[in-house]
Formats: structure tokens, sequence, C-alpha cells
């Protein structure tokens, strides 16, 4: 039977949560690397043209957050990173769309959009995606026990850290002014599965 593929980006963020659940819940997904830029192809399978992009029999699923919960579908025992979608959710979008206000900055930046001209909508985007930012982890840290839900590492710690250690590299954001925040990271980047899925920094722009 064909098996399902994962289309990804080695420098994306939301690419290596998937990547990283794959290799930890041990499924049976091929890991398919797209080069940077995206070919305009990818809006063939996402009309978003984005990855991550996960093709199953018959199902075309984007984004990130659905990913996340066919992933788990697919597995056949809880294994760490633990989810329960109807609870976890909330979190993990916010943490996605943190993620996604990252990437919108980082963007902005690195292909010379800053403002140049008289600012007529109201707010500086830049700086607001700064606010979101900052304003989620320190939410995310006040809600902090030793995992961002109870006492089991669980996925919203994944997409947490992919996203923090990707800032390091592109956009960086202080995250490690906050403590518990710090430990998740630096703990779930020397495991196997993030070792395993580290950017190289000089190919990827994103
Ligand atoms: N909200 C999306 C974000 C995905 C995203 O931003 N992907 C980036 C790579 S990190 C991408 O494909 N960018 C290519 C483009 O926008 O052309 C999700 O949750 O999947």
């Amino acid at each position: 039977m064909e098996s399902a593929k994962l289309y990804y980006e080695d420098g994306s963020p939301f690419s290596r949560l998937c990547r990283t659940l794959i290799i930890d819940w041990e499924l049976p997904v091929e890991t398919i690397e797209l080069d940077w830029p995206l070919s305009e192809s990818i809006f063939e399978e996402n009309p978003l043209g984005q990855v991550p992009t996960l093709k199953t029999i018959g199902e075309t699923i984007f984004p990130t957050s659905q990913i996340t919960e066919q992933l788990l579908a697919m597995t056949v025992e809880p294994l760490a990173p633990y989810f329960d979608p109807l609870a976890d959710r909330q979190l993990l979008i916010t943490i996605l769309s943190m993620g996604d206000a990252m990437i919108a900055s980082n963007a902005i930046n690195k292909s010379g959009l800053r403002q140049t001209d008289k600012n007529t909508y109201g707010i500086d985007i830049l700086e607001r995606n700064k606010m979101r930012i900052d304003h989620t982890l320190a939410w995310l840290e006040k809600q902090c026990e030793k995992w961002l839900v109870n006492e089991k590492v669980s996925v919203c710690d994944y997409a947490l850290a992919c996203l923090l250690l990707w800032s390091d590299s592109r956009s960086p954001v202080d995250w490690r002014k906050h403590p518990k925040i710090t430990r998740i990271v630096e703990e779930l980047s020397s495991g196997d599965s993030f070792a395993q899925t580290v950017p190289n920094p000089w190919v990827s722009q994103d």
C-alpha cells in the first residue's frame, strides 16, 4: 500500500513539528523535502502554497494543526508526546498562530519590506507581532507546570520548541528570560527526533 507523504522544507518550524511527531510516534510516513523557495506546484496540493502538507490515501491535509491530528489518528498506542485534541487544541493553535506572526515578521524583514511610507493602517505590524509573541510567551510561562500541559510532555511543547529554536537562527526572540519555557525547549532539543531534524543553517532561508 502506498504510504502517506509529508512535504516539508528544511528550515520550516511547522514542518519540523510534524517530522518529530512522525519519528517519535514511529509512523509510516515518507518525508519529502522541497527546496526553498517553494515551487508554484505546491499550490496544486495546498491552496495556501505552504508546507507542511500531508498526503494520505485520498486526502491532502493542512495546516499544521490538522496534520498533527491526522498523525495522532495514525498512532496505534499512546506514545510521547501526548495529545488530546479536544483539550489541547486551543493551546496548540495559539502557539502555532504565534509562529505565524514570527514567520510573517521574518518575511517582512528579510524581504526588505520594512515601512517606507506613511502608516495609514493604525498599527505597526512588526511591533504588533512582537507584542503577540511576547504576550503569548508570558501567557505560556504563567500556565506552565513541568510541561505546558500538566506533567506530561505534549505536542504543544514540541510545537513551542520547534518555533523558538527556529527563532534563534532566523528572528531572535528573547524566550530565555522565561525559565520554565527555557527548560522545556532545552530538554526537547537534546532528544533524538530534534537532533534528526536540525535545519541546515546555510541552505534554507525561511
Ligand atoms: N499556518 C501554517 C503555516 C505554515 C507556513 O508558514 N509554512 C511556511 C514555511 S514555515 C511556508 O510554506 N512558506 C512558503 C510560502 O508562504 O510561500 C500552518 O500551520 O501550517
